[in-house]
């Protein structure tokens, strides 16, 4: 099973800046820790990152044909992007959104979500739990 973790722009810069949002692990710390739960589950993940919307939708589009499922984190994209939307329906995989903070006790705009409308689960709020739970769920959706 190959499932593809993609994350959108600033989340690079985590542990960096605001930690009462986001918490005080790192980038690398979430990169290692989904490797350690991909190994645990033995399943095979690819992590992507860009801060670019069409480098986004490239790789949402090379998914097709090549991964079983898609976990993602568009970041702000999460509330503007149809394009990344619209990829996510094209490749038709099962996917799952994850947002690091609740984004429904945040401003407003960040209460809309877009790709999530492509999204079989969205699991908000949960720190980087929220990832190894979204690749659980695709793992025992995919099975
Ligand atoms: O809670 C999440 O995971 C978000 O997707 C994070 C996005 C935000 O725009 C979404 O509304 C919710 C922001 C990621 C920015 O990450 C930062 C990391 C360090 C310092 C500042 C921002």
């Amino acid at each position: 099973m190959r499932i593809l973790v993609i994350n959108g722009p600033n989340l690079n810069m985590l542990g960096i800046r605001e930690p009462e949002v986001y918490g005080k692990s790192t980038f690398q710390d979430l990169l290692s820790l989904l490797d350690r739960v991909a190994a645990e589950e033995d399943i095979e993940i690819e992590q992507y990152q860009s801060n670019h919307e069409g480098c986004l939708v490239d790789k949402i589009q090379e998914a097709y044909g090549k991964f079983d499922g898609i976990v993602i984190n568009p970041a702000a994209y999460t509330h503007t992007s149809v394009a990344i939307l619209d990829a996510l329906k094209a490749v038709d995989l099962p996917a799952v959104e994850v947002h690091i903070s609740d984004v429904d006790s945040r401003e407003p705009f960040r209460q809309i979500s877009y790709a999530g409308l492509a999204c079989k689960k969205t699991i908000k709020g949960l720190g980087f739990e929220g990832y190894r739970q979204a690749i659980l769920f695709l793992k025992n959706a995919l099975q």
